[in-house]
């Protein structure tokens, strides 16, 4: 299923050679051919799974924008903060917006559990061995909601910092969360997550006196990669800087309901 890392879509190559072993026999010894041919296939595999997933995610885009609900797609490498940053957001606007989330994880519903104590409606997605969520996951979980009384959807994407960055699920805007634990240069070295990416959360400045952290070279590394990114610095854990989130949130609530 995931063009980025392959893990999925060798499952996928695998049934797909089957299918055509015999037409294929006769390559077998020239290796080139046979390269050539699992490329070819691989990215027809990929281009089908893309395009398969960017037909429900213009579904699930048109269903949002009918019902006047604002979409956010949350994603990070796993314990930049993305769950206490939900939980925080959803406590302080509960009360103005009416919210739901998905989460996503390859096992547990450790998030859910967290997320269903604020009080807010929540479905957990179990991926497997699958590295991220696609459109079919988010409509499917979004069924559970009712969609008509919904201000605000969040989706909490699996921990990863790539794979993510190719799936559209539909949503207004993803948003990376990066932890200042992590090093000033992640929007270098994944430059598909933040250049797909609008927003950056730059996470956990209460931590900031006690690691080797740049805020100004990372401001300065995502918009390379990403002119127009908003970044906000936040903490999570004291709630430093997150009026400033709410404002954008505010703003762009406003703007979906018209
Ligand atoms: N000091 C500090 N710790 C934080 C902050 N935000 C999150 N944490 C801690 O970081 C750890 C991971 O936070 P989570 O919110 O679970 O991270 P996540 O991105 O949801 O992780 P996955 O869902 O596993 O990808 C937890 O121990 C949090 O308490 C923050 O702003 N400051
Ligand atoms: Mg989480």
């Amino acid at each position: 299923m995931c063009t980025t890392c392959g893990c999925e879509t060798e499952t996928h190559h695998h049934h797909h050679e089957h299918g055509h072993a015999h037409g294929h026999k006769h390559h077998h010894h020239h290796e080139h051919n046979e390269a050539a041919d699992r490329a070819a296939k691989r990215i027809a595999v990929e281009t089908d799974i893309l395009s398969r997933n960017n037909r429900f995610a213009a579904e699930n885009r048109a269903l949002f924008a009918e019902k006047g609900v604002f979409v956010l797609n949350l994603v990070s490498s796993p314990g930049s903060g993305k769950t206490t940053t939900l939980e925080r957001t959803l406590k302080d606007l509960a009360g103005t917006y009416r919210c739901a989330v998905v989460e996503g994880d390859q096992q547990t519903d450790n998030d859910a559990v967290r997320i269903a104590a604020t009080g807010v409606p929540v479905k957990q997605i179990n991926t497997g061995a699958g590295c991220h969520l696609d459109a079919h996951m988010v409509a499917h979980a979004a069924e559970g909601f009712d969609i008509d009384h919904l201000d605000l959807l969040l989706v909490e994407n699996v921990g990863n910092l790539v794979c993510p960055a190719s799936f559209d699920l539909g949503e207004h805007h993803k948003v990376v969360v990066l932890s200042v634990t992590e090093g000033e240069d992640k929007p270098l070295k994944y430059p598909n997550m933040f250049h797909a990416a609008d927003v950056m959360l730059l996470n956990k400045v209460d931590l900031l006196p006690y690691v080797d952290f740049d805020v100004e070279k990372c401001r300065e590394m995502a918009r390379r990669v990403s002119p127009d990114i908003t970044i906000f610095e936040i903490s999570s854990r004291t709630g430093e800087g997150m009026d400033a989130w709410y404002g954008w949130l505010a703003e762009r609530i406003a703007a979906v309901k018209g």
